[in-house]
């Protein structure tokens, strides 16, 4: 017999192991509108609700918009919003169906539904988990790249916004107009200082767009930071599969590590869910918190992501596995990030990195280095380019964030040491590949080429010679021995 198809039907039948809303989703409504309904917000954000609709917060429920594809929606609309997180550890997966998404919105498809929500008096958060390049950031400004396609388009003013300034600004003025009422912009992407970076490209964009009423437009919303973390690698059929051992279909779960943290920046422009008691921190200030995160853990994770992917490795936990990049890693900690981060109350960074070792080395996970390799250019200056001048400056030279830029480097040649090719996933992968093919296996050409990348490189870090320097050292071992060659050395 076919197994039955997740939905609200369906739920109270499920087997007792599968944890299930213990609330009634009749009576849930939305106040919460998230744009970037992917798996990380799913396993995160959404399961942090979840644990508030039941404690019986019912004003909270979540709207959720995808920005391009219609994938999320065409697969949670059949199952009223419903999907399954399989939390894996090396005990097993356990199985919890989480309720608190009410309605799934594909923008393009329905952008006056989507605005609706956005707009609605009753919407007080706008959250967003749109990954890092959706923000349209100068990274060498800190403010709006007003440079983008998207952004000069968006501007016109012709047609319904794209980008994310663009809809959030849009929504903010109707909000203004209509007198919805003040609400808060949660930013849940890896961003220094996330609410405040996209309060001041959100500003920039509003003044661009209104001239005379820009500010007042933005004028009461809130953007707090926050420090997100969980591990959430893409799903994939087998994980579809492995739900089908509870006695139902899924067709879209997601899975995440038993490991969850949320650090939110308590300043809300209208009120907000008790997450506190779910497990999240509410706190004054979350800049230590997140420096610790976006460079012990991202940092380390896209210099596994390139070491490992330019070794033909496949997972974290392969890598792992490898005893010269394990003992990397920790050289990487100790000498290179610890030692760039403030004290963070109440955190030990040794425990802490004790504890992502663990993490990174959960054998159940299958987290694929190329899915943390893509995007490097919007990831590589927060994560490890910023600790690099931090370190110089420090009179130290960050010698393994220098293999990491030459093994990112040796990565963009599209070949692995066993010959295998890929793809670049990057908004810059143009022109980033054009300029590592134009230079090929000369490390100094290749170096020189890529230092040049304004949207990349500090001319601070790009011109310090000692740095370039290590950097081509790594690149010449890598490109004529390989990284175990190189690690050794
Ligand atoms: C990863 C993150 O893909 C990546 O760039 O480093 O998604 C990471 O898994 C999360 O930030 C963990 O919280």
């Amino acid at each position: 017999m076919a197994l039955p198809r997740l939905s609200d039907w369906v739920l109270a039948k499920l087997p007792p192991p599968v944890l299930r809303p213990a609330y009634d989703r009749g009576e849930v409504r939305a106040g919460i509108v998230h744009l970037g309904l992917g798996a990380f917000h799913r396993a995160h954000q959404a399961v942090y609700t979840d644990d508030r609709l039941a404690a019986g917060e019912q004003d909270w429920g979540i709207i959720g918009l995808s920005l391009r594809s219609g994938d999320v929606r065409e697969a949670l609309a059949p199952q009223d919003g419903l999907y399954t997180v399989l939390e894996r550890s090396a005990e097993g997966d356990r199985a919890r169906v989480i309720g608190a998404v009410l309605e799934a919105v594909t923008v393009p498809e329905t952008p006056e539904r989507a605005m609706a929500a956005l707009v609605d008096p009753r919407t007080r958060i706008i959250s967003l988990t749109v990954t890092e390049k959706a923000y349209c950031l100068d990274a060498a400004t800190g403010s709006l790249d007003e440079t983008h396609p998207g952004i000069v388009a968006d501007l016109r003013r012709d047609s319904f916004p794209n980008t994310v300034p663009g809809l959030l600004v849009e929504a903010l003025r109707r909000r203004h107009e209509s007198a919805a009422g003040p609400c808060t912009v949660l930013v849940c992407d890896n961003l220094p200082s996330n609410g405040e970076t996209v309060a001041r490209i959100v500003a920039r964009y509003a003044r661009l767009y209104d001239p005379q009423h820009g500010d007042s437009i933005v004028g009461d919303t809130a953007f707090p930071c926050t420090m997100v973390d969980r591990i959430v690698p893409a799903t994939t059929d087998s994980d579809r599969t492995a739900v089908e051992c509870f006695g139902y279909r899924d067709a879209w779960p997601v899975v995440a590590e038993p490991f969850s943290q949320w650090v939110i920046e308590d300043r809300f422009a209208a009120g907000r869910p008790r997450w506190e008691d779910a497990g999240a921190a509410m706190v004054t200030d979350v800049r230590p918190f997140e420096l610790m995160k976006l460079r012990a853990l991202n940092g380390a994770h896209s210099s596994l992501a390139y070491l490992g992917a330019v070794a033909g490795l496949e997972t974290v936990a392969d890598a792992m596995a490898e005893p010269l990049l394990a003992r990397f890693l920790r050289d990487l900690w100790n000498e290179d990030l610890l030692p760039t981060i403030p004290s963070v109350p109440g955190m030990d960074l040794s425990a802490y990195t004790g504890q992502l070792e663990n993490r990174f080395r959960n054998p159940a996970m299958r987290h694929r280095l190329q899915q943390i390799a893509m995007d490097g250019s919007q990831k590589l200056p927060q994560r490890l380019l910023l600790p690099a001048l931090d370190r110089l400056r420090q009179g130290h030279k960050p010698s393994r964030i220098a293999l990491t830029v030459a093994a990112w480097m040796r990565f963009l040649l599209r070949r692995d040491e066993r010959g295998n090719s890929y793809e670049i996933s990057d908004p810059l992968a143009a022109p980033l590949t054009a300029l590592a093919a134009g230079a090929g296996e000369n490390a100094e050409a290749l170096a020189a080429a890529l230092f040049g990348v304004r949207e990349i490189f500090d001319p601070a870090l790009a011109g310090d010679a000692g740095f370039r320097g290590l950097v081509v050292q790594h690149l010449i071992s890598l490109l004529a021995h390989d990284l175990r060659r190189t690690l050794a050395a």
